[in-house]
């Protein structure tokens, strides 16, 4: 097969391991800490979890390796979106099996968590985990959103695992793929099956961070990827002084990744939608807050700027929650049907604006007919809007052209406005890991393999200090309990991770908003440039703003 230079050169890169695990694994013993307790509702955490609760935080350190050295047979999976670093931590699992014991086996469970109820398999060996090093994306055994969480699906996946004679499950996954690998832990534990399962924080959206976990892999790569985009497009920008770019980034519901890459590259406008729930704004107030840095701009003779858009930000929006709600009760069950049989645009808009209330149907009124149309047009397997497709990039880009026409028509405003639309999404998830992802994700898999090996069940592979080179990272594990909180999923108390949303009183928050209005009205723009693989550390090496403001550290 052909491969690039940038690959073969990869396979050669030797990830950076914290210091504490490079003394061989015969050299690593356990240091243990406190014993833990849920981060809220521990009474019932703890009912539902009675045999992995409470259990003590650790780390390694050098010493003598003091574990039994029993052949291990582990299992892992890729559960959920695509991140950079998947591969290595799947490599580092298998370098730290094979250093312990050259017959130790690790099975990949194909195309996520179905692969273990499937038996879908592959076993791994030297030339099959060669071809991956160091290199984005999760194809060397694909990844699905198939949740395991039934009673049914355990009792297969323990017959999957007798079959093998599997010892341990790694799932690396995010919030929710960490929650089922607690819930089955503790299956497994109440029915003595005999495996323990580990769980990796992975997800590009940066939201499964907690007191413990720093951040999760792949947010470095893919923000470092859109912020790469978002500065090329503001040279550009500055170049051709012709455009208003609207870029929207992924990031689901949280808007870490929109506000890394915004602290990356000083745009004009980033919108947080941790902020627009917070202020409960409308979407006239946000259109009014671009259309300000439009104005300003154009009268210091810039009609040009670039915006950032979460992906998620039209749920943030109280007026706009309210009126997806009413569109998911209007079209509920046979309604559908009825709506469908109307033939044209006009007649279906009748029917929208005698089923919404007022006030919801004045918000819809003012969208664009596209926006309209979509609401209507995309909807997901439960019969919802899926609110993800809707092109909120084009949406706020309309909404700030109507509200300069009437400047322009107060005799307010007097500049020209052209807007480009872009969505950074895919582009980042399978990039290749940057070095901090490489090292981070390796680390991750090696420690996980140590976390198995001394018998810890239903914990998170925790390496931290990351804001530090990698020999200062420490290694350990958390209980994945510990993380844990009761919410309200679909109707039902659910023991879950928390999510970790935006903090608005949080450094990364405070350093984008103390310099907002100067990033809005002049420019300031910064271009990042591309990720670097070879060279000094402090172009390689680095992570992320949001991690050094969280640590204090000073980034002008
Ligand atoms: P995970 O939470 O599973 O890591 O996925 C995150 C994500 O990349 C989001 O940013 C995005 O909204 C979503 O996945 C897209 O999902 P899909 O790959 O199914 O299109």
């Amino acid at each position: 097969m052909k491969i690039s230079a940038l690959q073969k050169a990869r396979y050669e890169y030797q990830p950076k391991l914290p210091g504490m695990l490079r003394n061989g694994v015969e050299n690593i013993c356990v240091k243990e800490g406190k014993e833990t307790e849920s981060v809220a509702d521990q009474a019932k955490i703890k009912a539902l979890f009675p045999e992995t609760y409470g259990k003590k935080e650790i780390t390694f350190e050098k010493g003598k390796n003091t574990a039994c050295a029993k052949p291990q047979v582990v299992g892992v999976i890729l559960s959920g979106g695509q991140a950079p670093g998947g591969h290595n931590v799947i490599c580092g699992l298998y370098d730290a099996l094979k250093k312990a014991n050259k017959g130790n086996k690790l099975i990949g469970f194909k195309g996520g968590p179905s692969g273990l109820i499937e038996d879908s398999f592959v076993e791994f060996d030297d030339a099959f985990i060669d071809a991956y090093r160091n290199t984005g994306g999760f194809d060397i055994i694909g990844s699905g959103r198939t949740k395991l969480e039934t009673v049914e699906q355990f009792k297969v996946a323990t017959e999957v695992c007798k079959k093998h004679g599997i010892t341990a499950i790694v799932i690396i996954g995010g919030d929710d793929s960490n929650t089922n690998a607690a819930v089955l832990a503790e299956y497994f534990a109440q029915n003595k099956a005999g495996v323990q399962v580990i769980g990796c924080p992975k997800t590009i959206d940066g939201d499964l961070k907690n007191d413990d976990i720093e951040c999760s892999f792949g947010f470095d790569t893919a923000t470092k990827t859109y912020s790469e985009l978002i500065g090329n497009i503001e040279r550009d920008c500055n170049s051709a002084k012709k455009y208003w770019h609207f870029v929207k980034v992924m990031g689901r519901s949280a808007s870490h990744v929109a506000l890394e890459c915004a602290l990356e590259t000083q745009p004009n406008i980033c919108l947080i939608s941790e902020e627009v729930e917070l202020k409960k704004m409308s979407l006239s107030q946000i259109a009014n807050q671009i259309a300000d840095s439009v104005v300003a701009r154009s009268k210091k003779g810039m009609n040009f700027g670039v915006a950032i858009i979460p992906e998620g930000v039209v749920e943030f929006v109280p007026e706009f929650k309210k009126l997806i709600a009413e569109i998911n009760e209007l079209l509920a069950g046979a309604k559908a049907e009825a709506f469908n049989a109307l033939a044209t645009w006009a007649e279906k808009y009748e029917f929208i604006k005698k089923g919404l209330s007022t006030e919801s149907f004045n918000v819809f009124d003012i969208l664009p007919q596209t926006i309209q149309q979509q609401l209507f047009l995309e909807r997901d397997p439960h019969g919802n809007v899926q609110v993800s497709l809707i092109e909120s990039e084009k949406l706020f880009s309309a909404l700030v052209k109507d509200v300069l026409a009437k400047k322009k028509a107060a005799g307010e405003y007097n500049g020209k406005f052209n807007a480009l639309h872009h969505f950074f999404g895919y582009e980042g998830r399978c990039a290749f890991p940057s070095n901090f992802d490489a090292d981070y994700c390796y680390s991750l898999g090696y420690n996980a393999f140590m976390l198995i090996q001394y018998g810890f069940n239903g914990y998170l592979s925790k390496v931290s200090n990351l804001s530090k080179p990698a020999d200062q990272w420490i290694a350990g594990g958390m209980p994945i309990t510990k993380m844990m909180n009761i919410e309200r999923r679909h109707g039902e108390d659910k023991p879950v991770i928390r999510k970790a949303l935006v903090e608005l009183d949080g450094a990364p928050f405070k350093y984008f908003e103390s310099h907002r209005k100067e990033w809005a009205e002049n420019t300031c723009y910064l271009y990042p440039g591309a990720i670097q693989y070879y060279g000094p550390a402090e172009v390689c090496d680095l992570t992320t703003k949001t991690l050094a403001l969280e640590k204090g550290i000073k980034i002008d």
